[in-house]
């Protein structure tokens, strides 16, 4: 049996990491793994219930505190049923989003990036990926790219404003410059079998 992994795309709306995901899920597939596809909020059961509740209604649905638990007993949930006990079988998880989205989007407001990860290390016993696949795309690619698939429509988070967003972008860019270790920025512009490429090439030493 070969070691399971566990590798997140990340990026701001519109970036094309379902895409991605998809392609490079076929990807390893032809190269005989066992890959399951997962994402976030969501991915188990009960986390998808969760996902219901944070992507509709109000924009003032949640106030900013109770958001961020609710993310984080999602994922809590899905560590425990799906992620876990796929690697424990050998399979290689993608994740759509992880801990990190919440870090860039849950971290604008009341509460701080330590915050966050207390959340998590209480949630998911601090359970991290193996490799964080950070799609970058300019602003104005990625809203037409996300205008064509969506138009005019938005999910509760998806349509906070343009500086909230450009907040989220220099957010993961941090976190990608003081994490080198296990982030890897992926130039996510151009044809989608390029981008497929970058990132077989990003997860290529990990291949058994
Ligand atoms: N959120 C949060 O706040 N905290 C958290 O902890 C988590 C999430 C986990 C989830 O929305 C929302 O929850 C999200 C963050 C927040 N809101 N925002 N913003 P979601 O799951 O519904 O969607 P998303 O994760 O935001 O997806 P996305 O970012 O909007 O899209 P994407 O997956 O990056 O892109 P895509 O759907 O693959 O592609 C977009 C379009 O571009 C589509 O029409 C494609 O066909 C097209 N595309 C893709 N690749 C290409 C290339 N190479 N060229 C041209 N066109 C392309």
């Amino acid at each position: 049996m070969t070691a399971g992994r566990f590798i997140t795309l990340e990026g701001g709306e519109g970036a094309g990491k379902s895409t991605q995901l998809r392609a490079l899920a076929a990807a390893l597939r032809e190269r005989g793994l066992d890959v399951v596809e997962t994402r976030e909020p969501g991915g188990s059961e009960g986390a998808e219930a969760i996902r219901s509740l944070l992507l509709t209604g109000r924009a003032d649905r949640w106030s900013a505190r109770a958001e961020a638990l609710l993310f984080a007993a999602a994922r809590a949930d899905h560590v425990e049923k799906t992620i876990r006990p796929a690697l424990a079988r050998g399979a290689w998880v993608l994740s759509d989003r992880f801990l990190d989205s919440s870090r860039a989007y849950q971290g604008q407001g009341a509460l701080s990036d330590a915050d966050i990860v207390t959340l998590h290390r209480i949630g998911s016993e601090g359970f991290l990926p193996d490799r964080t696949l950070f799609l970058t795309l300019p602003e104005g690619e990625a809203e037409a790219r996300a205008r064509v698939r969506d138009g005019d429509k938005s999910d509760r988070i998806g349509g906070r404003g343009q500086s909230f967003h450009r907040a989220v972008a220099d957010a993961f860019a941090r976190f990608a410059r003081d994490e080198a270790a296990r982030f890897h920025a992926i130039d996510a512009s151009g044809e989608a079998d390029a981008v497929t490429a970058r990132l077989l090439d990003a997860v290529a030493d990990l291949l058994p």
